[in-house]
């Protein structure tokens, strides 16, 4: 056995970790329900009464971890997708809701966290800010004010029928207990649906791109072994540079655990591969501690993110279908497609190929090839031998443009408005979303009677404010960041995420000639969402659930 850094490596305890943090469920099936408590004492005691005899059915990091390794072993072995369903949930609290179970719940000195998503938060996030304008808080289906919601449940599924009979299950509970549920959202993976016949591609979102591609690698053991790690590692994809990043695959840079779960090592962001102290929690005794930015039992939990974010199909297919004819007619963009100029404003073709590896023409072989198809960062060229290539670099954004959204939410290796590379493996989030509502054909420029649909869009992390925040805020809206290279006038929106309030114009600028494409249409648009903490199993049991 060999020695192993405990600081950078530590032993995590996914007994009392929730099992989408860290290992995600990634079902096919899975439902949100937003809920309310009712704010007087008696009532709190049924919602403590409910919440004691729903923490059982709650699912731990272990579990998650050892089904996935079963899965991977079964299909090593096999070949063959094995058929393993279960039913796995998740809770999380808005500061709210917790300030209703207990009063430690004012240890949070975290101002974004107590606010939550309110609508200086939305504002911040770039949402229209004129009340009853779509995307305006006022017009939320989940999360709007006098309407917020104290707690989250997450229930993911591999079969549809059973998530729905655990659903109403569980509202039927919550309701006998006094607690309001908001209508339940459900997603589901695109491919449950047949789209003119033939069956969605598996693993898309709504506007036909391959997701859940790219995550961070995690540093932590799952055991007391040295060499058991939390993220899976493939020798060899490190560099032995001290000052670059260890991978655990090409492309999937390993970071602290405490960027993600609370009392755990940080991130250093002056070296990658050193950790930096927990975030300081109160001490258990109640003895005070000034540094102290949330209570002793947040040990072990994340901050979690929700947004359900609706998406304009049609809109976005018709920005393409007529962007694309016009910069067609240019010199530098003849022949451009639909589907390449789609490409240019994601960073990945649909297939989930990367651009930079395949800038001309889509590659759906290098779409499905894990890890071959996030192999690649913009700062150095390099030749990971997987069969599709060597990779160029693209410091300049001449092929993957600055404001590509992959680009803008993790720039990778490249220098930042922030600095140093390094100073990025500090803003990366855990993404658990789903889809929700039926798809349309890919490409589709109209739709009658127009339906909803969108992204249940969850990410986990350990401060919101410097995580989903920065990335939504700070860069995806900001038309001159990351890109520090960017000309004077910005590199220009993310295209997918990136919004300004009440104003539609975005702008990006595409190819080695710099060409802006332009749109006055938001083809994203936030319909409700809160920010929850999930506690642990600890925080649960003696805390959440208990009288104070
Ligand atoms: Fe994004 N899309 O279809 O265009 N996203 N995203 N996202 N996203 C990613 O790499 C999409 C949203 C991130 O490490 C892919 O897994 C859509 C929000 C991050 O290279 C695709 C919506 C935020 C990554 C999409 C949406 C992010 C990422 C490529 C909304 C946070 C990893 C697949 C409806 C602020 C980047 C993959 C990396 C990838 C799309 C929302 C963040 C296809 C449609 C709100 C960090």
């Amino acid at each position: 056995m060999t020695a192993v850094d405990e600081r950078l490596e530590p032993l995590l305890e996914i007994d009392e970790i929730q099992g989408n943090i860290l290992g995600g469920f990634n079902k096919d099936h899975q439902a949100i329900l937003a809920l309310r408590f009712a704010g007087d004492d008696a009532a709190i005691g049924a919602v403590r009464r409910w919440l004691l005899l729903l923490i059982p059915r709650i699912t731990w990091a272990r579990e998650v971890v050892q089904y996935k390794n079963t899965r991977r072993d079964v299909i090593g072995r096999t070949g063959a997708e094995p058929y393993m369903p279960v039913v796995w949930k998740n809770i999380a609290f808005t500061h709210r809701g917790l300030a209703k179970l207990t009063p430690t719940a004012d240890q949070f000195t975290d101002v974004v966290f107590r606010a939550g998503l309110d609508a200086a938060a939305s504002a911040r996030l770039g949402d229209p800010v004129t009340i009853g304008k779509r995307g305006h808080i006022s017009t939320w289906v989940v999360g709007k004010p006098g309407e917020e919601p104290d707690m989250l449940l997450i229930i993911a599924a591999d079969d549809a029928d059973q998530l729905a009979v655990e659903v109403q299950m569980h509202m039927a509970s919550a309701t006998a207990a006094g607690i309001v549920c908001s209508p339940c959202d459900v997603g589901h993976d695109l491919a449950h649906f047949t789209v003119d016949g033939v069956a969605f591609p598996r693993g898309r979102e709504h506007f036909g791109f391959k997701d859940g591609i790219s995550q961070p690698g995690i540093r932590g053991r799952t055991s007391a072994d040295a060499d058991i790690f939390l993220t899976p590692r493939i020798a060899g994809a490190t560099s032995p540079d001290p000052d670059e990043p260890e991978f655990a695959q090409p492309g999937q840079p390993l970071i602290c655990a405490g960027e993600f779960v609370l009392g755990y090592p940080r991130q250093s962001e002056a070296s990658p591969r050193r950790a930096v102290d927990p975030m300081p929690l109160a001490s258990r005794d109640g003895a005070s501690d000034p540094r102290a930015v949330a209570p002793w039992w947040a040990r072990n939990g994340s901050f979690l993110v929700f947004r359900r974010l609706a998406q304009d199909v049609p809109a976005f297919n018709r920005f393409l279908a007529s962007e694309a004819g016009r910069l067609a007619t240019l010199p530098d963009f003849s022949g451009i497609t639909e589907d390449a100029l789609g490409a240019l404003l994601v960073g990945r073709w649909r297939s989930g190929a990367p651009i930079l590896r395949t800038p001309q023409k889509d590659n759906p072989d290098l779409g499905k090839a894990t890890p071959a198809n996030n192999a690649f960062d913009y700062a150095q060229a390099a030749d990971p031998a997987d069969g599709f290539g060597s990779v160029p670099e693209d410091p300049l954004a001449l092929t993957c443009p600055a404001a590509a959204h992959i680009r803008k939410v993790n720039p990778r290796a490249m220098s930042t408005d922030l600095g140093a590379p390094t100073r990025t493996l500090t803003r990366r989030i855990l993404r658990r979303g789903i889809p929700f509502g039926p798809p349309l054909p890919i490409g589709t420029t109209a739709e009658e009677p127009p339906q909803e649909r969108g992204l249940l869009f969850l990410c986990y992390q350990a401060s919101i404010a410097e995580q989903f925040e920065f990335l939504s805020a700070n860069w995806a809206n900001d038309t001159a960041k990351p890109f520090a290279l960017s000309p004077p006038g910005g590199s220009g929106h993310d295209m997918i995420i990136g919004q300004a309030g009440d104003s539609l114009e975005r702008f990006c600028l595409i190819g080695a000639a710099m060409e802006p494409v332009r749109t006055s249409e938001r083809w994203v648009t936030a319909t409700g969402g809160g920010y929850f903490f999930a506690p642990s199993k600890t925080a649960l049991t003696t805390v959440l659930s208990r009288d104070s």
